[in-house]
């Protein structure tokens, strides 16, 4: 069943693509297992982070991004992914809304994602539904988050292109140096140019980039002005990801990203293998002997862990 809904996918079909992002979004684990047979057609779409405060314009930007991918003849995924309570939902409906005319178009499929229960649940869910949008063989996926380092929506690791979106008026130029952002961000976007003001945001934001000690080979991260709403700059946008992509390929970059990108998955499954096999192979009894102790306070989080490891391994 499961390779026969992996067929379908790698085919294009949307309505199983569709179930199975949902399974991944409820944590099913057999839309997990589906996910590990569809892994050997992933690794072909060019993923785009698209990051930013709230209300930075995101959504419309990414938005123009498909219409500008599309005329270029490639195939677009988008995953916004919303780190707020799935009962406000307003984020969601409002990306829904926005990029609602590309809703008739097959080459196009955006999707959003919520949170779910478990804690990292949302990044898993958001790498998953990434998958997909890979094996369904889109040409580009681009992915928005808000803020870069939240740990639980982190999901940069997966774009090969990072791009951080900020507006005029916020002091977001200074925020950013904080979080490292100027460190991690491949092309930084001012949107609403229109506002005014934006020029000398740029100004600032290359003077601080100027400032960074870099290798001499080492790439400037361009600044872009952009409209969004109407469309301006976005071509030139397109244009830098693009050119971003090509910079990796022809400096190894991408091979290399590829690789840190295994281990961190690599890392992660070893996580989730480890877990699974200790909540299975420590009886139930044990743990909740343990628990009391640690409520207790009779014994410390660090020496219980490693007291269950310790039963695992040497019984
Ligand atoms: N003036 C102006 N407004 C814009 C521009 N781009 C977006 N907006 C407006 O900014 C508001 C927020 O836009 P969104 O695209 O939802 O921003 P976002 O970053 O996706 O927001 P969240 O997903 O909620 O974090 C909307 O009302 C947009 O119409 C722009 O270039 N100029
Ligand atoms: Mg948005």
């Amino acid at each position: 069943m499961t390779v026969e809904q992996v067929n379908r996918i790698v085919a294009g079909d949307v309505r199983s693509a569709a179930r199975l992002m949902r399974g991944i979004e409820n944590g099913d684990r057999g839309a997990f297992e589906t996910l590990e047979k569809l892994y050997p057609h992933t690794g072909r779409a060019y993923i785009v982070g698209v990051t930013g405060a709230p209300g930075a314009g995101k959504s419309t930007l990414v938005d123009a991004l498909i219409a500008a991918f599309r005329q270029s003849d490639m195939t677009v995924g988008v995953v916004a992914i919303d780190p707020t309570s799935p009962l406000t939902g307003g984020a969601i409906l409002g990306d829904r809304v926005r990029m609602q005319r590309h809703c008739t178009d097959p080459g196009v499929f955006v999707r959003s994602v919520a949170t779910r229960g478990w804690l990292g649940g949302l990044a898993r869910a958001a790498a998953g539904i990434v998958s997909v949008m890979d094996g369904m063989g889109k040409d580009i996926v681009l992915v928005e988050t808000v803020g870069i380092g939240q740990q639980e929506v982190d999901v940069t690791y997966l774009a090969s292109t990072s791009v951080f979106v900020l507006t005029p008026d916020s002091g977001d130029a200074i925020q950013m140096m904080k979080a490292g952002i100027l460190e991690v961000a491949d092309i930084f976007v001012i949107n609403k140019a229109d506002q005014g003001g934006a020029l000398h945001v740029k100004m600032e934001l290359q003077a601080m980039l100027n400032m960074k000690d870099s290798l001499p080979e080492e790439r400037q991260p361009p600044v872009i002005l952009t409209e969004a709403v109407n469309g301006r700059g976005v071509e030139e946008l397109e244009g830098e990801i693009l050119k971003h992509r090509e910079f990796l390929v022809s400096h190894g970059g991408l091979v290399e990203h590829d690789r840190e990108r295994a281990r961190l998955e690599l890392a992660e499954a070893i996580e989730g293998s480890l877990r699974d096999y200790i909540s299975s192979g420590v009886d139930k009894a044990s743990q909740d002997k343990l628990v009391e102790d640690l409520a207790q306070r009779r014994i410390s989080p660090r020496a219980a862990a490693a007291e269950l490891v310790n039963q695992l391994i040497r019984p």
